[in-house]
C-alpha cells in the first residue's frame, strides 16, 4: 500500500511542482521538526528557504541553470532536499518525518488555541493526533490532565475546532462585506494602516467569499498587525508573520490581512484582488513580454528592473491593458478585451438614477411608507416605486388597498421632492396570469412580476410560467427572475433562460438583477449570458427597510461581474426614459 502511494505520488508530482508547493512542503518539513523538537535555527531555516521559493523565479529554471544557492537562505543540504521535491514531489527527509507524524497533526496545528507545545503534549500523553482525535479527548475531559492547560486554555481550544470546522463553509457576500468595512474602520482607527481595502473575491464581489481579505500599507507593519490580532472579535489568532496575519471570527470566518510598503499598493491590491485564472492568465501574458508579476512590482527579466505601481492602473498599463474593473477579474476574456481596447465601460453606482424594488410595512417591509420614500429621496433619486406585494401570499395588498396606497404615495412623493412611480410586485401564478387583473395592471406606471411559489414546477411549466409573464403588456419587469438562494444554497428553478432571454429582448421586458445579498438574481454568469439576446435589465434593491436601500450595490456588483453597461441598465435612464420603454411594450405587444 505504502509503495503505491508512493508511485502515485511521483508520477502526479513528476509533473514538476509549483514554486508555490514547493514551499507548502517546506513549510510542512519546518512544522513537523518543531513538533519533533529540532532546534529553533534548524527548523527556522526551512521556514527562510519557504519566504524566498515563494518569491523567486520558477524553481525548474533555476535548477536548471545551477542556481538553487544562489538563493538567500538556501544552503547546501535544503539546496539537495529542494532538488529531491522538484524531481520527485517529495523528499527522503519529508517522507521520515511524516512516517513518525501522521498528517492529521496539521489539522491539530492548525486550530485556534493549540500552540506547538500543547500539541506535542496532546500527542505524547492523550495520543491526540488528529482534529477527530482532539474533539474526543475535549468531550472526555481529558484536557485537563494536560500540566498547565487552565480552564480558559481549554476553552479557547474548544473554541478553536469549532472555528476549524466551521472555515470550509463559504459566507455570502451580504455577511462578508459588513465585517470587511467594520475590521478595516478598526484598524484605521487603532493602527497605523493606510490604503485599507478589502481585497479577493469579496471585492470581485462574489455571491459567497472563502475568507475576507484585506490589504493595506504601512511603514509599521508590526503596529498593524498587532492591532489586527488583538482585535476584539478575533475569536483566534491562525497565524502571524512579519507582513502577514490571519484570525478566525465566531463561526469560523478567517480574515487574512497582508501589509506591505505604500509604494507597491497597486501590486499589492491587484494581486490579492485575483481572481486566480485571472492572475495565472495576466501573469502568462506577462511572461510573453518577458516580465514577472508579483505582490512586490513587475520585474523586467530583460534588465532585472524592478517596476512598482502605486496604483492597479499603474499595474495594467505597464502590461499594455486598459484597468480592468475588479468584478471583471474572472478569467473569462476580460485580459484579451483590456490589451484589445474593448473592454466595455460598465455600469457604476453612480449611475442610477432611481430603484424599481422596495416594501414597506403595507405588505412584509419592516419601514413606513414615509421612511421608504424619505430614504429614496435622501439616496438622490430622480425616481423610485415602492413594490408591496399582491394578495397571492397573504401578506399582500387588495387592489382596494393598492388604490389607497396609491394616494399617499403620490403625497409623499411631492413631499420628498421625488417622483414616485406607482407600482406593485405581482406574483406570477403557475399558469404565467398575473395576480392582479389587467385593468389595476394598467393604471400603474411599472410592474415588477415574480415567482414566489410553486417552485417546482418541471423546466417546460416553468419556461412557459416566465415567457408568458413577459407577454404581458402591463408587466415591465421579471423581479429576481431565477429564483437562487446564496444562503440556502437553492440553485434556482430549472429553466430554459435562453427562451426566456428572447422573450424578454422580443417583448420589451426588462430582468432584474436583484440586490439582496440572499438572492443577487440573477446570477452574473446567467445576466452576460442575456446580454447577447439585447435584453435590458433592472438593478434593484429589493429592501425590506430603508437601510437595504443600499444593497442596490450589490446588483451593480453583480452587473459588472456580467459586463453590463448603462445603456443596458433601465434605472440608469432619465424618467422619460422609463416611461417611453414602458410604453413601447404597451404599445407593441398585442392584449
Ligand atoms: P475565496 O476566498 O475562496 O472566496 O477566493 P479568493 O479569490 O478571495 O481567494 P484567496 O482568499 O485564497 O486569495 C485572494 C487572492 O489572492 C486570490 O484571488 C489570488 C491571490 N492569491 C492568493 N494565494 C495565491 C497564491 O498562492 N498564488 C497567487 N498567484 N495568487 C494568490
Ligand atoms: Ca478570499
Ligand atoms: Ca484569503
Ligand atoms: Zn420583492
Amino acid at each position: 500500500m505504502a509503495c503505491t502511494q508512493t508511485w502515485y505520488v511521483f508520477l502526479v508530482m513528476a509533473e514538476s511542482l509549483t514554486n508555490a508547493e514547493i514551499a507548502g512542503r517546506l513549510k510542512e518539513i519546518r512544522t513537523l521538526m518543531e513538533f519533533a523538537g529540532e532546534p529553533f535555527f534548524k527548523f527556522m531555516a526551512y521556514e527562510r528557504a519557504a519566504e524566498t521559493i515563494e518569491n523567486a523565479a520558477p524553481l525548474g529554471d533555476v535548477l536548471a541553470g545551477g542556481r538553487l544557492q544562489e538563493l538567500p537562505g538556501v544552503g547546501k543540504t535544503i539546496a539537495a532536499r529542494i532538488a529531491e521535491l522538484c524531481e520527485t514531489g517529495t523528499c527522503g527527509y519529508l517522507e521520515e518525518l511524516r512516517a513518525k507524524y501522521p498528517s492529521t497533526l496539521l489539522e491539530v496545528l492548525g486550530v485556534g488555541g493549540v500552540g506547538m507545545k500543547t500539541a506535542q503534549q496532546l500527542f505524547e500523553k492523550l495520543g491526540v493526533a488528529s482534529l477527530a482525535d482532539l474533539q474526543k479527548a475535549l468531550e472526555a475531559g481529558a484536557l485537563s490532565e494536560i500540566p498547565r492547560l487552565g480552564k480558559k486554555s481549554i476553552e479557547n481550544i474548544r473554541r478553536g475546532v469549532l472555528a476549524y470546522q466551521g472555515r470550509s463553509k463559504r459566507t455570502p457576500l451580504g455577511i462578508a462585506a459588513p465585517l470587511a468595512q467594520e475590521i478595516t474602520a478598526y484598524l484605521a482607527a487603532n493602527s497605523p494602516a493606510n490604503d485599507l481595502t478589502p481585497a479577493g473575491s469579496l471585492r470581485r464581489n462574489e455571491p459567497t467569499v472563502g475568507d475576507i481579505d484585506i490589504v493595506c500599507t504601512s511603514d509599521e507593519p508590526d503596529a498593524v498587525i498587532a492591532a489586527f490580532t488583538r482585535w476584539e472579535r478575533a475569536e483566534a489568532v491562525l497565524a502571524e508573520g512579519g507582513t502577514k496575519a490571519s484570525i478566525w471570527l465566531a463561526g469560523g470566518l478567517q480574515i487574512d490581512l497582508r501589509v506591505l510598503p505604500a509604494h507597491v499598493y497597486g501590486n499589492l491590491l491587484q494581486h490579492f484582488t485575483g481572481s486566480r485564472e485571472h492572475n495565472i492568465q495576466l501573469r502568462e501574458l506577462a511572461v510573453r513580454k518577458n516580465l514577472r508579476v508579483s505582490e512586490n512590482g513587475i520585474v523586467d527579466l530583460s534588465d532585472g528592473r524592478l517596476i512598482v505601481c502605486r496604483t492597479e492602473a499603474e499595474v495594467y498599463a505597464a502590461l499594455g491593458l486598459m484597468e480592468i474593473p475588479p468584478e471583471m477579474r474572472l478569467g473569462v476574456g476580460e485580459i484579451e478585451a483590456a490589451r484589445d481596447g474593448t473592454l466595455p465601460q460598465v455600469v457604476a453606482l453612480g449611475d442610477l438614477r432611481g430603484d424599481f424594488h422596495m416594501h414597506t410595512r403595507w405588505s412584509d417591509g419592516s419601514d413606513t411608507l414615509e421612511a421608504m420614500v424619505a430614504a429614496a429621496a435622501a439616496r438622490g433619486y430622480e425616481y423610485h416605486s415602492i413594490t408591496d406585494h399582491s394578495p397571492g401570499r397573504g401578506s399582500g395588498l387588495a387592489p382596494s388597498e393598492l388604490r389607497a396606497q396609491r394616494a399617499e404615495v403620490r403625497a409623499l412623493g411631492e413631499r420628498f421632492n421625488i417622483r414616485t412611480l406607482a407600482s406593485a410586485e405581482v406574483d406570477i401564478r403557475a399558469d404565467g396570469s398575473l395576480d392582479y387583473d389587467d385593468e389595476l395592471l394598467a393604471e400603474l406606471d411599472i410592474v415588477v412580476a415574480s415567482v414566489h411559489a410553486s417552485y417546482n414546477q418541471t423546466r417546460d411549466e416553468m419556461t412557459a410560467r416566465l415567457i408568458r409573464a413577459c407577454e404581458n403588456p402591463y408587466v415591465t419587469i421579471i423581479g429576481h427572475p431565477t429564483g437562487r438562494n446564496v444562503e440556502n444554497g437553492f440553485p434556482g428553478y430549472e429553466i430554459d433562460s435562453d427562451a426566456l432571454f428572447a422573450a424578454a429582448a422580443r417583448t420589451g421586458t426588462a430582468l432584474e438583477i436583484d440586490g439582496q445579498p440572499a438572492r443577487l438574481d440573477m446570477p452574473s454568469g446567467l445576466a452576460r449570458r442575456a446580454r447577447e439576446f439585447g435584453v435590458t435589465f433592472a438593478c434593484d434593491s429589493d429592501a425590506h427597510g430603508s437601510a437595504q436601500l443600499s444593497n442596490v450595490a450589490y446588483a451593480i456588483g453583480q452587473a459588472r461581474r456580467a459586463w453590463i453597461t448603462p445603456a443596458e441598465v433601465l434605472n440608469a435612464r432619465s424618467l422619460a426614459g422609463v416611461l417611453a420603454f414602458v410604453k413601447t411594450k404597451r404599445g407593441s405587444v398585442p392584449i
